[in-house]
């Protein structure tokens, strides 16, 4: 596994307490309950994120500071009907000053359910993420609640509806399923640079 140790490091409400960069860093960014901290912590090998019973609590970016030199940063929910317009303004404002920010971004790992239909805000969230230029990758999540045969169509339709996408790594944090491509992807996103340095 690509993370060897990893350690909480800030909760970060506005933009002045995000961290100095590293190394690199990768978003986990998704709908409310769609399963970021779940993936994370089969990431981390041990439960670091806290997982929401309530959806929609979160609205600060999360950064988990890994092998020392890394920082993977779970991203607030978005999409979640019960929450207010205010509160749906802070997220934005915060969304964007992160992403305005000139940091070492590797990739975004955006993740959707594998359960429900290809939601507007999830199409929107993607085509915003390509339109400033940042390399997505579409991880569909929970895929132990579909049969072989549906996940397979699913994954069809998420390939065209997410066309430009640069991978597409269906995941379970239940079974574990797909873990291991997740693994070499952030692996690859995340040590390219230094693999070329070393090639010098
Ligand atoms: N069956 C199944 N359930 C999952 C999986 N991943 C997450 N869940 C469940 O989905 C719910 C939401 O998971 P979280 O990891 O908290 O989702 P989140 O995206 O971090 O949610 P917010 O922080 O509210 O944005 C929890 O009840 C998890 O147990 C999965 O791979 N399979
Ligand atoms: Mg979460």
């Amino acid at each position: 596994m690509f993370v060897k140790k990893v350690e909480f490091d800030v909760d970060a409400h506005i933009e002045k307490a995000f961290p100095k960069a590293l190394k690199g860093e990768v978003g986990f960014i998704g709908r409310s309950n769609v399963g970021k901290s779940s993936l994370l912590n089969a990431l981390f090998g041990r439960k670091l994120a806290k997982i929401s019973s309530t959806p929609g609590k979160t609205r600060s970016l999360i950064f988990f500071k890994v092998n020392n030199s890394y920082y993977f940063v779970d991203f607030p929910g978005y999409g979640y009907a019960k929450s207010s317009k205010t509160e749906r303004n802070k997220w934005e404002r915060l969304i964007n000053n992160y992403f305005n920010l000139n940091r070492p971004r590797r990739a975004i790992f955006l993740l959707i359910d594998s359960r429900i239909p290809i939601q507007l805000s999830d199409l929107n969230a993607f085509e915003w993420l390509i339109s400033i230029g940042e390399k997505v990758a579409i991880v569909p999540t929970k895929i132990d609640k579909l049969k072989k045969a549906e996940l397979l169509k699913k994954i069809a339709d998420i390939e065209k509806a997410f066309y430009g996408a640069d991978k597409f790594l269906p995941v379970s944090s239940v079974t574990k399923n797909g873990l291991k491509a997740l693994d070499a992807a952030l692996c690859e996103y995340l040590t390219e640079r230094i693999e070329v340095n070393l090639g010098e």
